[in-house]
């Protein structure tokens, strides 16, 4: 009786139609007063973020490759002598002395990162290509125009930006090609030969202009930190205008009399990249031979082949204000689920615009920056962010996507050996808390955050979520190798605890956080912080399942399974109720401090769920609520997975809602002003993508699971999306594709397929059912 109902909700899903989705739009009446109001374009490679100014329009540009410094090796090779000594003083209770060894014989020598502002050093920094410049309507008052609007179409990845001025409509298109690799800008006028305007490329430092013939140049070098003699860089832009003049001024060209003008821009940088003069070239001019309807339609056919695997659509998504009062109006308390929806479907937006197989991960601010000394150097950073930055990936059905930081981490691998020995004399390879294009991997310039061990761990999670979610063999045996190598630097590092023997790192800090001495000093460093003991035990787990599914290994795999009979448990519930964060109840310095390292069970691991460990379910609780809602954005959008994996969808939604704050200032905050800028980019404050891209991830956590060893639909669904929704396309663990449709907080219809039917297991309105996928 069971299977006849299953088969009715498979066969009532395979016939019913999927509603229209509603056209997914940002938009504004307004030009941009701040770069965080532009409007961000990308194709995984070039980035462009047009202002929409009437009179004079700035366009920021990007290209992810594009960073300063240079290959360094910053190891202290004396580093491992002094390792016994900071062991022994960690023993001894005395983590303050262990500290101030580690800060004058254990960090990373040189600059390091900088401190965050390393453009001017090895280290280097993720800098902006420069500023297209477009001044219109000489002679005209800045705000003689009307009828402007702006917008930033998700179906399509094109901008557009129209007004009126003098009785004729002005239109302006942009993208960034993802088939012909170019940025685009069409000019349109109502009136015949209405265009008139001057361009100009700059930059704020190590730039020089020129034209040849019609073409505008900008190349420059950035600085290496030593000899000056870094990355090169350069940019081509040409006009193309059937009715209009084009002259060029030495440093600018001029179009008069247009009808239609269309700039093409052609970047590149030789990081990685032989012959990227020619190619810079020979990619404009392909641009410049196809019609400009043909380049057009084949950018919105690539990107649509990623950005269309999933709709999402609920009841209250009628709200059609601009996005920056639409942002106001959801925080004083309108219902708009279809907010909610763009959030999301932006965030994949974000992805397939930062990053591309084959190039390089989102980084800290994904692929858009304006400035020369982006904020902490726009780099990875390891202890949590670029970890966060690949969450939504898997489950929105953008796999691939995940590929690039694949790539950086084997990179990681043979620096990361060298630094295992030079600080610990040790096998495998580590990476701590900050790398970059250049593969650091040593500890950063200060024991407080620098010192932790977790980086390589953390990384071969998101490695290993990839192939849980696609059971690609191929794929695990290419990565088998660095996840055995991060196994083996951890297997080599574990180090005896007093109280109960376990095996732990040490030194070691619990990510950025800090916490009281009994003799009321202030440390961070200690013996086996919680989630390095979680990231170990999840990282043995997993390299004795690839071990055992690649068929590889038998000794290596014996040898971690009699290890991880000595780690401490998942994780320690302390006398207040909470997961320890330290293997000592320590009383923290900051007890609502941004990082929550200690939940990394909870997510993204699965050593804590409701299920299987319920008492530590509770203690998470419990630590989120003394942690407090209020954060920086990442740390918001993390709160958000929390509360979704502890099936609490009431309280994620209200994170959500915090996430989506408005914020006005790009000021540096490690307080509690998370929020959202007019374009949704995610506030930590300042501006920094890994918020938008936890956020993504934890609306769909909120809709499905996967890490339990079933399907759950709808696992915490808050009060607001119950009434009516339907979602197509998104990935469970194992290679599956869901959709479902809802009312009233229960599944009516759903329908879970595979590449090859196979038996799977639903959770479908609190019922564990095994089905046979279709
Ligand atoms: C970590 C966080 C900060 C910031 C920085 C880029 O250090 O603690 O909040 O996100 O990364």
């Amino acid at each position: 009786m069971k299977k006849i109902s299953f088969c009715l909700f498979i066969t009532i899903f395979t016939q019913y139609a999927f509603a229209q989705q509603k056209p997914l739009k940002l938009w504004y009446t307004q030009p941009a007063a701040l770069w965080e109001e532009t409007l961000p374009l990308g194709n995984g490679r070039l980035g462009m973020m047009p202002d929409g100014g009437v009179i004079k329009e700035n366009i920021v540009l990007n290209d992810i490759t594009l960073w300063s410094g240079t290959y360094q090796d910053a190891n202290n090779y004396q580093a491992h002598q002094s390792l016994p000594q900071i062991r022994k003083l960690l023993l001894e209770g005395k983590n303050d002395e262990a500290q101030a060894l580690v800060n004058k014989a254990f960090i990373c020598t040189g600059e390091g990162s900088g401190r965050g502002n390393g453009a001017n050093v090895p280290f280097g920094c993720y800098q902006t290509l420069g500023n297209l410049v477009i001044s219109h309507h000489q002679n005209q008052a800045k705000d003689s125009y009307s009828g402007y609007s702006r917008r930033l179409s998700l179906d399509s990845a094109i901008a557009t930006s129209q007004y009126q001025l003098n009785g004729v409509t002005y239109t302006r298109e942009y993208l960034t090609s993802f088939d012909n690799d170019v940025c685009v800008v069409r000019l349109t006028a109502s009136k015949a030969k209405s265009l008139n305007f001057t361009i100009g490329l700059n930059r704020a430092e190590r730039y020089t202009v020129k034209t040849t013939g019609n073409q505008l140049q900008m190349s420059g070098q950035l600085n290496n930190g030593t000899d000056g003699k870094g990355m090169k860089y350069l940019t081509l832009l040409e006009v193309k205008s059937g009715d209009g003049k084009i002259v060029s001024t030495g440093t600018s060209l001029t179009v008069s009399n247009a009808s239609e003008a269309i700039i093409y821009l052609s970047a590149g940088t030789d990081f990685k990249n032989y012959g990227f003069l020619e190619k810079t070239a020979s990619t404009l001019n392909a641009a410049m031979a196809k019609p400009y309807s043909l380049l057009k339609k084949n950018h919105i056919a690539k990107y649509q082949k990623l950005f269309n695997r999933v709709a999402l659509q609920m009841h209250n998504d009628k709200n059609d204000q601009p996005t920056n009062e639409r942002l106001i109006a959801f925080n004083k308390g309108t219902n708009d689920n279809g907010l909610l929806i763009l959030y999301y479907q932006f965030g994949r937006y974000l992805s397939i615009s930062s990053t591309r197989p084959g190039l390089l991960p989102p980084n800290l601010q994904g692929l858009w920056a304006n400035q020369i000394q982006t904020p902490w150097n726009g780099d990875y950073h390891l202890d949590v962010n670029v970890q966060m930055n690949h969450w939504p990936l898997e489950v929105s059905n953008l796999s691939e996507l995940s590929l690039p930081l694949a790539d950086l981490v084997k990179e990681l691998v043979k620096p990361g050996e060298k630094t295992a020995k030079a600080y610990y004399d040790a096998k495998g390879w580590v990476a701590h808390v900050v790398t970059n294009v250049w593969g650091f991997t040593e500890p950063g310039e200060d024991a407080s955050w620098g010192a932790t061990n977790s980086g390589s761990g953390w990384l071969c999670n998101n490695l290993w979520e990839h192939y849980a979610f696609t059971n690609d063999k191929k794929y695990l045996k290419e990565i088998y190798p660095i996840l055995k190598g991060a196994a083996e630097f951890y297997n080599s590092v574990l180090t005896k605890e007093n109280a109960n023997g376990w095996l732990v790192t040490s030194p070691s800090v619990s990510p950025e956080n800090n916490f009281y001495l009994p003799n009321g000093k202030i440390a961070s460093l200690c013996m086996g912080p919680t989630i390095d003991n979680q990231i170990v035990r999840e990282l043995f787990n997993n390299v004795i399942t690839a071990s055992q599914t690649l068929n590889i290994d038998n000794h290596f795999r014996t040898i971690l399974a009699q290890k991880l009979t000595q780690l401490p448990p998942a994780a320690q519930v302390a006398k207040d109720g909470r997961i320890m964060e330290w293997l000592e109840e320590y009383k923290e310095a900051e007890p609502q401090h941004r990082h929550i390292s200690h939940l990394y069970g909870l997510y993204p691991a699965n050593l804590i769920t409701p299920d299987h460990t319920p008492e530590l379910a509770k203690a998470s609780m419990a630590s989120l609520n003394a942690r407090g809602d209020k954060s920086t954005g990442w740390s918001e959008a993390y709160k958000i997975l929390f509360w979704a994996r502890l099936k609490d969808g009431n309280r994620a939604f209200k994170v959500l809602k915090q996430l989506l704050f408005p914020v006005y200032s790009n000021a540096a905050s490690m307080n509690y002003d998370g929020g959202s800028y007019a374009n949704l980019f995610c506030a930590c404050p300042p501006f920094q993508i890994d918020g938008n891209f936890g956020g993504t991830a934890g609306i769909a956590e909120m809709l499905i699971q996967s890490n339990q060893g079933y399907i759950e639909l709808l696992p915490a669904i808050p009060d607001e999306w119950k009434k009516s929704g339907e979602v197509k396309g998104l990935k469970a663990r194992g290679n599956f594709v869901v959709d479902m449709t809802w009312k009233d907080g229960r599944i009516t219809a759903y329908k879970i397929s595979s590449p090859e039917k196979k038996k799977v297991k639903v959770k479908v309105n609190g019922i564990v059912k095994e089905i046979k996928s279709v």
